[in-house]
């Protein structure tokens, strides 16, 4: 977008002089307050809040969009949490209507990429209380030993906080234990709503906000890198999002060992908050929009395809975000048994190119931590058909 088209959005006359001071601020660079944040999502209008973001987000990475060619592994979903929102779990009583993997079972899974070009595997499930933390870092070596160029990126906090007490381990002592296993980096997942208002009344049993940031910081003081989710649309306000972003742009400041900031939208299908409705793609535009305009120290903003649907990753990169994730290859059940419209989640990597080049900007796949592995800007459609239908 060029400068001229973003002065005229900011200079409308439907725009308050506020937002236009705030417009001003942002154009230059320079860190929004708690309560300017609040304004965007109150005030700005879609067109507004678009136009900033994409500003910023074409500062930091131009036209490149990220991907990455990954797969999932979900050991059980048997959970001894009962968070209000997942449609996933099944009470630890009731595992007999879910699954449990064997460490062999999991091991065949990485095993059915010989030969594919897969550089990630991504590790989460429900929280399973005879899978401790000695399973998991046996696991880890195992697969390691196996394919050692693998990133492992695996566990939430959540799982994590969880496994470290049952091994009477402090935080550091239980992340080395993986660390040295072979864990790479830690997912974003299980941080909902931070606020004990929200997170009382949708995820009321599991590790609170300061247990957390706390899971993350200890990581990043270990040198690995981890993401940051949000849980946005259901019974929180506006306000609950600033504060929530608050906290990880503070830890950020302190450490800079967050990738990836991934706002993940409430679905409402078979689980006990069914009742509240969905919220709409505008809506969710704004909360990516304001997203990267408010958390200016994460890199990168990511739009997680299986869950907003493909059209809507597309859309969602005039919004700031700069990533849509990966292949994932139909190893995630968190989403579709939520009601997202994917159910079988899977793109070829001529797939995630075509959708990236359809709204003109760069495909580029990148590896966990970002770095670049191959610009397919320049790749002709001949290549793409014929050698990157696989994963
Ligand atoms: O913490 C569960 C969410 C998360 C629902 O780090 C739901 O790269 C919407 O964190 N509606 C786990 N969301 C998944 C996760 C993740 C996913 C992709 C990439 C990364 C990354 C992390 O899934 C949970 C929870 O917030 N979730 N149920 C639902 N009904
Ligand atoms: Fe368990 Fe995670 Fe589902 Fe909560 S979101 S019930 S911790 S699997």
């Amino acid at each position: 977008m060029s400068q001229d088209t973003i002065n005229r959005i900011v200079a409308n006359d439907n725009v308050s002089i506020d937002l236009k001071k705030l417009a001003e601020k942002i154009l230059a660079n320079t860190r929004i307050s708690d309560d300017e944040g609040l304004m965007l999502f109150e005030k700005g209008s879609l067109p507004f809040l678009g136009a900033l973001a994409n500003y910023i987000r074409e500062g930091l990475h131009g036209n490149k969009t990220f991907f990455n060619r990954n797969f999932h592994i979900e050991p059980t979903n048997a959970c001894v949490f009962t968070c209000n929102f997942c449609s996933y779990s099944r009470l630890y009583a009731h595992r007999e209507e879910g699954w449990e993997l064997s460490a062999d079972d999991m091991l065949a899974m990485v095993k059915k990429y010989d030969g594919q070009a897969v550089t990630e595997v991504h590790i989460v499930g429900g929280v399973h209380p005879k899978m401790n933390l000695y399973f998991f870092a046996d696991l880890l070596k195992q697969i390691k030993a196996y394919r050692p160029g693998l990133h492992i990126k695996g566990f939430t906090a959540v799982e994590l906080d969880y496994m470290f007490r049952k091994a009477k381990l402090s935080t550091e002592e239980g992340l080395k234990v993986l660390h040295d296993a072979g864990l790479d980096s830690i997912p974003g997942g299980g941080a909902e709503i931070f606020h004990s208002e929200i997170r009382k009344q949708i995820s009321d049993d599991k590790v609170d906000a300061e247990g957390w940031l706390k899971i993350h910081e200890a990581a990043h003081r270990l040198k690995m890198h981890s993401n940051a989710t949000m849980l946005y649309g259901h019974v929180e306000k506006y306000w609950h999002r600033i504060d929530h972003m608050s906290r990880l742009r503070e830890l950020q400041d302190k450490t800079k060992g967050f990738n990836t900031f991934i706002p993940l939208k409430f679905r409402n299908k078979d689980n006990d908050m069914s009742n509240i409705p969905e919220s709409s793609v505008i809506e969710d535009m704004k909360m990516y929009a304001v997203a990267r305009i408010y958390l200016d120290n994460f890199p990168h903003l990511k739009a997680y395809w299986p869950m907003l649907g493909r059209q809507n990753a597309q859309l969602s990169l005039s919004f700031g975000v700069d990533d849509i994730d990966g292949t994932i290859d139909d190893t995630t059940k968190i989403y579709s048994m939520a009601g997202a419209e994917e159910q079988h989640p899977s793109m070829s990597t001529a797939q995630l190119v075509r959708l990236i080049k359809q709204v003109r900007r760069k495909p580029i796949e990148r590896d966990t931590l970002y770095n670049e592995i191959r610009d397919y800007s320049t790749v002709d459609e001949k290549e793409i058909e014929t050698n990157l239908s696989l994963n």
